[in-house]
């Protein structure tokens, strides 16, 4: 019966890449190993964040554990797992983590095509308090011999990127990928051991009525960042108030906006003209996703995925999220340049 279908006719987000991988008659399967690979890496942190709260409140996880063993910080730790995961995976050429000041060139003799750019644990500075964190990421395809491949390969445009995702460690585990027709959502199943779609085909509410940002930064903000905020408290249209909601941490924030719709901003400031947040690994898979789901993501200049970086670490403002309301900062910032 159609009732019992998802009971038995399980979407796992392996069958979902196989699916994908269906678009592409030429694909050979790398693209559908490497993302099983990642997912593994995902499923790993999940259960190393959940025991890291026990772990914490029984005490274990001082500086040496019950073997005298240094205790790795969970970032530490999930960074590790995820560079070996995708090295083993023989489909990485370049790997750009937020952990490593330098990127990771793979062995010649383990290279595949792909270059993964991640924040294997998103902040981790929220994990004692229980707020939710995330691992995000990023694919790109390298479409050149792979004994020639330089930084230069890494540092392309967000445009260009073939696939791009989150997962949140929270109440439950929630992974969101889109390999370029579309969001879709999975939760894991701990029993399983799988991720199972929850959340299929996400699309962003065209306008929203939440804003997220940091408040504290206010001093420091431009005057069209200053004005869009003042417009979300204070209406002129007539329009009721917006709510904020701020968690402090991206992966949460993000994933709300995308479910709920409004807007996520980490603006420029006096302080940061660059703003906080990543370009690589945390503006890019970001700003990837609200496209997918119909939203839009900008950074004051441009539209977020057509910047074309430079550095591996560099920073970039970000306004993302429904697509009606990051209209409206871009207004403000195109009347500021007449
Ligand atoms: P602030 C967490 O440290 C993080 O990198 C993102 O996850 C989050 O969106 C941002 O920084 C929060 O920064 O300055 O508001 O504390």
């Amino acid at each position: 019966h159609a009732a019992d279908a998802h009971r038995t006719d399980l979407m796992t987000v392996t069958r979902y890449v196989l699916n994908e991988q269906s678009r592409h008659p030429e694909a050979r399967g790398d693209f559908t190993i490497l993302l099983s690979h990642i997912v593994l890496g995902c499923k790993f942190v999940c259960t190393a964040v959940n025991k890291a709260g026990l772990a914490k409140l029984i005490g274990l996880a001082g500086e040496t554990n019950v073997q005298g063993e240094e205790q790795k910080k969970l970032d530490v730790l999930s960074n590790e797992v995820f560079v070996k995961a995708l090295v083993s995976s023989g489909r990485t050429c370049i790997l750009v983590s937020e952990e490593d000041e330098e990127a990771t060139f793979v062995d010649p003799r383990l290279r595949g095509k792909y270059c993964v750019v991640f924040d294997p644990l998103d902040g981790s500075s929220n994990i004692d308090c229980g707020v939710s964190i995330g691992t995000i990421f990023g694919v790109y395809m390298v479409d050149k011999d792979l004994d020639s491949i330089s930084l230069d390969d890494v540092l392309q445009p967000g445009k260009n990127m073939l696939a791009a995702g989150y997962c949140m460690y929270g109440s439950s585990c929630t992974l969101v990928i889109s390999t370029g027709y579309g969001v879709n959502g999975f939760t894991l199943d701990p029993s399983l051991g799988e991720f199972i779609l929850t959340h299929p085909d996400i699309k962003i509410p065209k306008k929203g009525k939440i804003y997220s940002v940091n408040e504290g930064n206010a001093k420091n903000w431009d005057r069209p960042t200053a004005k869009f905020v003042e417009k979300c408290k204070f209406p002129t249209d007539g329009s009721s108030p917006k709510s904020l909601r701020y968690i402090g941490s991206m992966v949460a924030d993000v994933h709300r906006t995308l479910l709920y719709g409004g807007i996520f901003l980490y603006p420029a400031d006096k302080k940061s003209p660059n703003g906080k947040l990543r370009v690589l690994y945390e503006v890019f898979p970001m700003s990837f996703l609200m496209e997918q789901a119909g939203g839009q993501a900008f950074t004051g200049k441009e539209r977020a995925l057509d910047l074309v970086p430079t550095k591996i670490h560099q920073r970039s403002p970000i306004f993302l999220g429904s697509y009606d309301d990051v209209e409206e900062i871009k207004a403000l910032y195109a009347a500021e340049q007449k």
